[in-house]
């Protein structure tokens, strides 16, 4: 397992590259250009500024999230052709820098979805919280404008200058379902992962976040059984999943230990995070360890562990604590922290996978 970090930039991240690299095992960061419009192609100079700023800080760029896919793609729209070239060409720079995994969402509208950015749990530090009900009962702009009140930053997808064009794009997505969705999927899926296999890039898609539709919009990646139809859409080693125990884990139904054992092959890239879902349905954020939420994070490790998991993991989101003032969901410490429960689970199971293997070669002889 390879330890990465998130990071949003010079300017737009509380967080610094010096502090990344003093926690301990983490060997790169987990990018993305925030300023540049899903469906642009990206410009090299930008590309080559970041991989100056991760050089001189000793840390890779191996993994990019996201880049995110224009709405005309998730439309099925004709104008997407122009956007799947961008995303190729995209693509083909990011090779050049050495990316090897692609992490990007096919959420309608939507990226994650939070009702509370800030909520006060019991010990003093806050959280992001979902509240099922308030979801139900209120219109998306509302939300968002009384969500955006309370922060000066606000949840991806919900950019001022976005939700401008919200009506427009509720309108066009209206009465689509989850089988058109799946079959505007298998159209970018089937033009780009030749491409990202011919420059040894894996595609490795996030689940929704939460796992089930919001405001009427439809979504697909939600569950085993439609990531397992989302895996045989474009049937290639390079069309692969973000495992997300978070997002997954929204929703208890979910079993995410037996997730990691059928598509280990398929799981270049992981994000470990706890969550405490409550008998409502509301859900909030908690810290990394298995006691403190509803996620089993120890079988979710033992399960990497046992499989011998060679790919990229970050911890998600964190909660705020020690008076950290920053990006909701990502400062330093709860991740940092998050990192240590982590590695401790990962070394304890991998010494015992391999203790095993040892007494069961000694027994076999
Ligand atoms: C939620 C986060 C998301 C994720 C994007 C990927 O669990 O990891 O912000 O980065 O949805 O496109
Ligand atoms: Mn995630």
């Amino acid at each position: 397992m390879k330890m990465t970090f998130r990071w949003f930039g010079e300017g737009n991240d509380t967080v610094t590259l010096d502090q990344i690299r003093q926690i301990p095992g983490v060997e790169g960061i987990v990018w993305s250009l925030h300023d540049v419009p899903a469906g642009d192609e990206w410009p090299m100079d930008k590309i080559l500024a970041i991989k100056a700023q991760a050089d001189r800080a000793g840390l890779h760029l191996n993994v990019v999230e996201s880049v995110n896919i224009h709405e005309d793609i998730k439309l099925g729209l004709p104008s997407r052709d122009l956007y799947i070239e961008n995303y190729k060409k995209t693509i083909a720079k990011l090779a050049q820098v050495g990316v090897k995994v692609i992490c990007y969402n096919f959420m309608p509208v939507f990226d994650w979805l939070r009702t509370d950015l800030h909520k006060e749990m019991a010990d003093g530090s806050t959280a992001l919280f979902y509240e099922k009900s308030r979801i139900a009962n209120i219109a998306p702009l509302e939300l968002v404008k009384q969500i955006n009140e309370n922060s000066t930053l606000t949840m991806p997808g919900w950019e001022p200058e976005r939700l401008a064009h919200l009506t427009k794009l509720f309108e066009a997505y209206k009465g689509m379902t989850e089988e058109q969705l799946f079959d505007n999927a298998k159209y970018f899926l089937d033009a780009i992962i030749p491409v990202a296999a011919e420059h040894d890039i894996k595609m490795a898609i996030h689940p929704d976040d939460p796992p089930w539709p919001i405001f009427g919009l439809p979504r697909i990646i939600t569950s085993q059984a439609n990531v397992r139809r989302y895996l045989a859409l474009h049937d290639s080693p390079y069309n692969c999943i973000t495992l997300c125990s978070g997002s997954f884990g929204a929703n208890p139904a979910n079993d995410i230990v037996s997730m990691v054992h059928e598509f280990i092959d398929r799981i270049p890239f992981t994000h470990i995070r706890n969550v405490r879902v409550y008998d409502n349905g509301d859900f909030i954020e908690t810290s990394h360890r298995t006691q403190d939420g509803t996620v089993d994070i120890e079988g979710i490790v033992k399960a990497y562990a046992e499989e011998g998991y060679e790919g990229f993991c970050r911890p998600d989101h964190g909660r705020h604590i020690w008076d950290e003032q920053c990006r909701p969901g990502y400062g330093l410490y709860d991740r940092a922290l998050g990192i240590m429960y982590l590695w401790g689970l990962w070394d304890g199971y991998r010494r015992t996978a391999a203790e095993a293997a040892v007494k069961g070669s000694v027994i076999g002889s």
